[in-house]
């Protein structure tokens, strides 16, 4: 329990909140933190209403610099960023580069009526973010990327859902070399499902992929529906990977749950999501963060929700 909840749309820090979810004057999920020098910014998506699928049409940021009192810096990109695009503003994540912050995001291709993944492209963390090449970057008609840049400058895109899916980027992050590659979804790789036979693995969506202590980590939304969050670990960014069990169980009123981890100011800090506030549930999510310490052997312990 360390978020202080952001209550009213304001671009000044607002007064303490003891509890989760971090933002309570609006519906949040597909949390995406990242860390520019002293300050973490926390961009999510924005589910509109509880209609019966969701209703999600831009993306909103949010800074702190104590993990405690937070800034809504409102909404600097949407749909209407991507005029080759008309619904499903989901999950994505933004990796600063060259200067500049790119968010990697999935939304529905007008023209195809497939899931494809855009890129946004800013010169400050807060936006303005444009269309940075005016079409889709890649596209199998699957969603939620990440992108991890590796220690020799290599970035690589993941995403995926049903597969999972990777792509290296080129050093200008908006092309990419090769071709989109499946990563072998293995029982050992991704953990055993139950209850579905064309999915044997646990791998559902939503992977946040990054590396610490020299291993690689997949921390990743499981099983359907309801989803847990679970993870696994490899030597290298293209695997092979290793399941490693349960972050976060099942818990609360959102079928679906969606990861970010960062290291701030000395902490490790656990993003996700629920259906905490009122009026709250599958398709009206709320983001809030849990403090957690790594094992000694760089093993993610189980997290639970503080509020669900
Ligand atoms: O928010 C829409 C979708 O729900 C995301 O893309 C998935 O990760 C799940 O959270």
């Amino acid at each position: 329990m360390l978020a202080s909840a952001v209550c009213a749309l304001t671009l000044v820090p607002t007064a303490a909140h003891a509890d989760n979810p971090i933002v309570q004057h609006v519906y949040t999920a597909d949390p995406a933190p990242l860390v520019v020098g002293d300050r973490v910014y926390l961009y999510t998506g924005h589910d509109e209403d509880a209609s019966t699928y969701f209703t999600m049409r831009d993306w909103r940021v949010f800074s702190s610099v104590d993990m405690v009192n937070w800034t809504d810096h409102g909404s600097p990109m949407s749909l209407a960023t991507f005029a080759w695009a008309d619904a499903n503003a989901w999950a994505g994540q933004v990796v600063p580069r060259n200067g500049k912050y790119y968010w990697y995001v999935p939304v529905r291709q007008r023209s195809t009526g497939q899931m494809v993944i855009g890129v946004g492209v800013a010169d400050s963390p807060t936006g303005p973010f444009r269309d940075a090449i005016g079409r889709p970057l890649v596209g199998t008609n699957e969603i939620d990327p990440t992108v991890l840049i590796d220690d020799d400058g290599q970035a690589y895109l993941y995403w995926g859902n049903p597969n999972l899916w990777y792509v290296r980027l080129n050093a200008d992050m908006i092309s990419y070399s090769g071709s989109a590659t499946k990563i072998p979804l293995t029982t050992a790789g991704f953990g055993t499902r139950t209850g579905n036979a064309s999915r044997p693995t646990l791998y559902e969506e939503g992977p946040w992929v990054y590396k610490r202590g020299g291993q690689y980590y997949n921390v990743f939304a499981a099983q359907c529906c309801s989803e847990f969050i679970g993870y696994s670990t490899a030597p290298g960014p293209t695997g092979p990977w290793t399941y490693r069990g349960t972050v976060m169980p099942t818990q609360g009123s959102s079928f679906t749950n969606h990861a970010g981890v960062i290291d701030f100011k000395g902490g490790s800090y656990f993003f996700y999501h629920n259906g905490a506030l009122p009026g709250g549930g599958g398709f009206t999510r709320s983001v809030a963060v849990e403090k957690f310490a790594y094992g000694s052997d760089g093993s993610i312990p189980r997290i639970t929700m503080t509020s669900q």
